[in-house]
């Protein structure tokens, strides 16, 4: 490198490449690693935003996390943020990149080079997860290696602007002009040649000799401390803003644009049921205040997956490819699943990871064309017991091959409720089957099904601590009144649902403070694939009580008082509240 003597650094001018000796404070260098950080990532979002097939380093880092956390931590992160488990996964690696872009920041007082080193670092985590992505695109790269060169950019920009770049430890400063050829580190070329948006900008109007090391500095002799606050300052509010702009236009860029127009075009597209469910019966519904409506509303069902991000499935390039142990391997494109005689049916579905009492359950109508038969037509082999369905994000699921094809209405659902799958929920087509937790056959975004055997594959959750296979255990909930509320003593309304989906609830009873069982009221049902609502009127003498529920099920089975936690099969144990009467 060129040796450079103080007369070269006026001409470059806001270049202080020779500033011996000034180092920022430690916040100021905090700060520019942060601001270098955030920059990083907002045209990394920008540019997953851009070319849309890749995803956001944040967004796959974060997938890669959670595939890799164990099943424990999983749970217990479910169980306390429940459906905000994504939020606070997001902001805690937000977190966690913004303090180790301060320590980046920090490192670079010492020299530059290797607070971009360390940026660099990052964007290769970030590609390295983003290309292993189960999902991932031949750009995935792309968005981790363009943010990561903004962020190194933008430190050594800032660095500049706050007038550092030197090492430390080369005090006191040599006068000017008598140390030429140790040049200090200087910072990647595009450094001296970047003109970025903004960043180099933020003050440029401005007359002020502000170039650091610059008279008064020079004045103040062995001390050349040229730390300029206010060009730093500038530097980072732009940073800031575009940092802000960045995750905010990728965001939209990226965003539910596409899947809100191809769900408004499905919706015009959604044939009538070939076979429609009967109308509700009258009294399916009990109409109590704070119980569960029978039908549970699309915006207010339970959400769980995997997904960090709500995959973004194009209706019109999307395939449904059934392969594996089958005579005629297929693949069926939207048209022709809508083409398939559509079936209606009521099921309730339910979350292998709720606890007794908990919300992870749900009850809609569903549309969709039969599985029995698209893998009937495919030919299953004999010796096929597995259904591997795979979602467009690379989730997996195992499906015993029998259950599916013994009649009950397994379908590949494409509405909800009268609605188009919302996104949220798989849109343009998912796997829904009577009788089983979620994780095990319910399926979103479903591109895939391998008909395979369960000793020879293994779905997403298997080897993180849960049973292959988990039938839904016959369970019941006391909505009204809820734990710890007071109840006006004497007669008091007790209600909630219970569901034992594909064998049917038979029977509720209600217990209170450790008496006899009775038999509660059970409300109607359209068939044994949905929950049932359940109510007693009790005399509640004053003071405090505890409430439990038991359901039995159509096969007599009552359930156990034994309390089991969700994994690895489902929770069991009566649900039981405390209330007080007054
Ligand atoms: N692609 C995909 N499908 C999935 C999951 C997932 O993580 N990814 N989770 C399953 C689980 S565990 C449950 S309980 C149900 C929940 O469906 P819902 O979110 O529509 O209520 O979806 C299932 N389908
Ligand atoms: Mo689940």
């Amino acid at each position: 490198m060129a040796s450079r003597s103080w007369p070269r650094r006026h001409t470059v001018g806001r270049v202080n490449t020779n500033a011996r000796g000034s180092r920022p404070p430690a916040w100021a260098a905090a700060l520019a690693g942060v601001t270098a950080g955030a920059v990083g990532l907002g045209v990394a979002e920008l540019v997953a935003g851009l070319t849309t097939a890749s995803a956001s380093p944040v967004v796959s880092v974060g997938g890669a996390m959670v595939d890799r956390t164990p099943a424990a931590l999983k749970d217990w992160a479910i169980r306390t943020f429940g459906e905000n488990d994504k939020t606070v996964l997001v902001a805690g690696i937000v977190v966690v990149v913004a303090l180790i872009a301060a320590a980046l920041g920090l490192i670079a007082r010492w020299r530059v080079g290797y607070g971009t080193a360390g940026l660099a670092a990052f964007g290769v985590v970030g590609i390295i997860a983003a290309v292993s992505r189960p999902d991932s695109g031949p750009l995935d790269f792309l968005p981790s290696m363009v943010g990561a060169a903004a962020g190194a950019w933008t430190l050594v920009l800032l660095f500049r602007r706050a007038g550092a770049t030197a090492p430390p430890g080369t005090e006191p400063a040599p006068e000017p002009g008598t140390e030429p050829g140790t040049e200090p580190d200087t910072e990647p070329g595009t450094a001296e040649t970047g003109t970025g948006p903004g960043i180099g900008a933020g003050s440029g109007g401005r007359a002020e000799p502000t170039t650091p090391a610059g008279p008064s500095v020079r004045r103040a002799g062995a001390d050349l401390y040229a730390f300029d606050r206010r060009k730093l300052l500038t530097g980072v509010a732009v940073g800031a803003g575009v940092a802000g702009a960045g995750v905010v236009t990728g965001r939209l860029l990226a965003g539910r644009g596409d899947v809100t127009s191809a769900r408004r075009s499905v919706a015009r597209m959604l044939p009538r049921p070939a076979v429609a469910a009967k109308p509700l019966p009258a009294g399916a519904d009990l109409r109590i205040r704070g119980l569960a409506p029978f039908v549970t509303p699309n915006y207010e069902f339970y959400r769980v997956d995997t997904a960090l991000v709500v995959p973004g499935v194009d209706p019109r390039s999307w395939t449904l490819k059934i392969h594996g142990m089958v005579d005629r391997p297929v693949e069926l494109t939207f048209a022709d699943l809508l083409r398939r005689p559509l079936v209606e049916a009521d099921v309730t579905l339910t979350c292998v990871s709720n606890d007794v009492g908990g919300p992870y359950v749900g009850n809609a109508r569903w549309l969709g064309a039969r599985l029995a038969d698209v893998l009937r037509e495919a030919g299953i082999r004999r010796d096929a017991d597995m259904l591997l369905s795979v979602s467009q994000d690379g989730w997996t699921s195992g499906t015993p091959v029998d259950v599916v094809m013994d009649g009950r209405d397994a379908l590949l659902a494409v509405a909800m409720n009268g609605e188009v799958l919302p996104a949220a929920h798989g849109f343009p087509v998912r796997q829904v089957v009577p009788g089983l937790y979620g994780y095990v056959s319910a399926t979103k975004w479903i591109t895939e099904i391998k008909v395979t055997r369960f000793d020879e594959d293994t779905a997403y959750w298997t080897p993180r601590g849960w049973a292959p296979r988990a039938p839904i255990k016959t369970q019941s909930r006391i909505d009204v009144p809820r734990e710890g509320d007071s109840v006006p003593a004497g007669r008091t309304t007790v209600a909630g649902v219970a569901w034992a989906q594909h064998r049917g609830v038979d029977a509720v009873e209600v217990q209170v403070d450790g008496g006899e069982w009775r038999r509660a009221t059970l409300a109607e049902v359209p068939g044994p694939d949905t929950w049932r609502q359940w109510s007693i009127d009790w005399d509640f003498a004053p003071g405090g009580h505890t409430i439990a529920v038991r359901a039995t099920d159509a096969t007599g089975y009552t359930q156990t008082a034994a309390v089991a936690p969700p994994a690895p099969d489902g929770a069991t144990g009566h649900h039981t509240i405390r209330v007080r009467a007054g």
